[in-house]
């Protein structure tokens, strides 16, 4: 019977993508937990490849040597110690579970010394437990080459096997006994979704309660392999769904944010109680896992707008990506010279807002993760309303209202809502004060109108739980 699927639906998720293990704990006490974060995806915690001679890429993470929590983010005692700290302040950690292939490049010991050989990896597999394509895939419209084979040439675990799920099993239930709530299966689609749903009941005999899991399905609707051949197994990454957001926001062709509520309602996406979104990920944002028209921190107040979109729209369980500026593709994280990853809070240097960009932090960011629980009980999008291509606003019945103005020019307009009328504290505009004072008031009057001004480039929210004073 499919497996129950019940994401926690306001919750929203942040990708500290290469964050350190105390990194992170400092992160969930000083600002995940204070501001309503839901959850943390982190980077995958298993022994990795070292490769210095490419300046220590941040691939290395997708290469597994063991499962010796022993990475570039830190050992085993530092990130218990972080689950612990995020767990106290209300923050769920999911960890990126790298479980489909093994390294291929074995030129040095991974990162917790462990020397090993392709397809021979010590105290844990040997030849006999890979697939015996053995060559790299290049037929996405044949399921068994996409399964079997060697994505990008690394070593293809025989998930058929019951040591190999044994292994996998293990690994994951030993990250669940650490508090680890959740995992994200990296490859999903290069593993057969009956092998997957199969060491994902393993782990479910022996964890309770049952983590959440989040499946990595690049399904363009084009291929032998489909999304919805993985939803008894849990969520599913709908990769649709940023890819036409953004190309609503870049005007890709002569597609705008006006059309998206129709889009979107129209498309072939993940049922929005199993679906994870986002609107870059960490290859999307450099061109890998297949490139396409995505929008990342790069793009500067676009990428706001877009996450501003995101977070309104009932659809899914949101995924912001926390980057680290970078110029090349392979570029590794702020780093020593030996690949010792830096931290984000130095005490003689911008650490976030500098090399590391703290997407996660951005004002509009913290507003719309409040915006998104108090409107959460409001499956509905009310009163759609667009002007041009590129301004458009939204209500969640009676609990918030969402203005977006993509445009180059300011936007005055008198809305409808359902809201109850009252004085509304503008939630972009600054911080609320612990009294209720804010910045900009926006009153809706007895009808549920406003009207207000809102600049080019920008955005407005309200919703019904942050009032002014009388
Ligand atoms: C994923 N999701 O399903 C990750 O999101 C993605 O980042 C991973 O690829 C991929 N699956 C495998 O886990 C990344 C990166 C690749 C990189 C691999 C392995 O996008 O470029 O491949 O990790 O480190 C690298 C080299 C590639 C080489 C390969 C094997 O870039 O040129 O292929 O290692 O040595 C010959
Ligand atoms: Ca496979």
């Amino acid at each position: 019977s499919p497996q129950e699927v019940s994401p926690p639906e306001a919750g929203v998720i942040v990708h500290l993508f290469e964050w350190t293990w105390p990194d992170i704990a400092q992160e969930c006490e000083q600002v995940l937990g204070p501001r309503g974060y839901h959850a943390v995806q982190i980077s995958p915690p298993q022994e990795h490849v070292i490769v210095p001679e490419l300046g220590f890429p941040w691939w290395q993470r997708y290469q597994p040597v063991s499962y010796q929590l022993i990475s570039r983010s830190g050992d085993r005692a530092q990130l218990a110690d972080m689950v612990q700290r995020c767990q106290a302040v209300g923050v769920d950690i999911y960890a990126d579970a790298v479980i489909n292939h093994m390294a291929a490049m074995d030129t040095e010991p991974g990162s917790a010394g462990t020397t090993f050989r392709r397809y021979d990896y010590p105290g844990l597999y040997s030849s006999e437990d890979f697939n015996r394509c053995q060559q790299p895939i290049s037929d996405y419209q044949d399921a068994d080459n996409v399964t079997q084979c060697e994505l990008v040439g690394l070593p293809d675990l025989n998930t058929a096997l019951p040591q190999v799920q044994t292994q996998l099993a293990d690994y994951l239930v030993d990250l669940a006994s650490l508090g680890i709530a959740g995992f994200r299966i990296d490859a999903a689609k290069h593993i057969r979704s009956d092998e997957l749903a199969a060491i994902l009941q393993l782990v479910r005999d022996r964890v309770e309660p049952a983590p959440f899991i989040y499946q990595e399905v690049i399904d363009p609707g084009t291929e032998a392999i489909k999304k919805h051949d993985y939803y008894e197994s849990g969520a599913v990454v709908d990769f649709e769904y940023g890819r036409l957001v953004g190309e609503a926001f870049l005007n890709v062709g002569d597609r705008s944010p006006a059309d998206l509520h129709t889009v979107l309602s129209s498309a072939d996406l993940v049922p929005s109680q199993q679906a994870v979104v986002f609107i870059d990920n960490h290859d999307k944002q450099r061109g890998h896992g297949g490139g396409g028209d995505y929008v990342t921190y790069q793009d500067g107040d676009l990428h706001t707008l877009s996450m501003v979109f995101m977070l309104a729209y009932p659809y899914g369980q949101p995924r912001i990506m926390s980057s680290y500026a970078f110029e090349t593709s392979e570029q590794g994280p702020p780093a020593t010279a030996t690949g010792r990853t830096r931290t984000v809070y130095p005490p003689d240097r911008l650490g976030c807002g500098g090399e590391w960009v703290c997407e996660h932090r951005q004002p509009a960011m913290t507003a719309m993760v409040d915006f998104r629980a108090a409107t959460q009980a409001q499956p509905m999008v009310t009163d759609w309303w667009s002007h041009g291509g590129n301004q458009i606003a939204f209500g969640r019945g009676d609990r918030g209202f969402v203005v977006i103005n993509r445009a180059s020019t300011t936007l005055t307009h008198t809305f409808q809502t359902q809201l109850p009328a009252g004085d509304y504290c503008e939630l972009m505009s600054a911080e609320i004060s612990a009294t209720g004072d804010c910045d900009r008031v926006i009153r809706v009057d007895e009808t549920g109108q406003f009207r207000t001004t809102v600049a080019a480039m920008s955005a407005i929210a309200l919703h019904h739980a942050a009032r002014a004073e009388e």
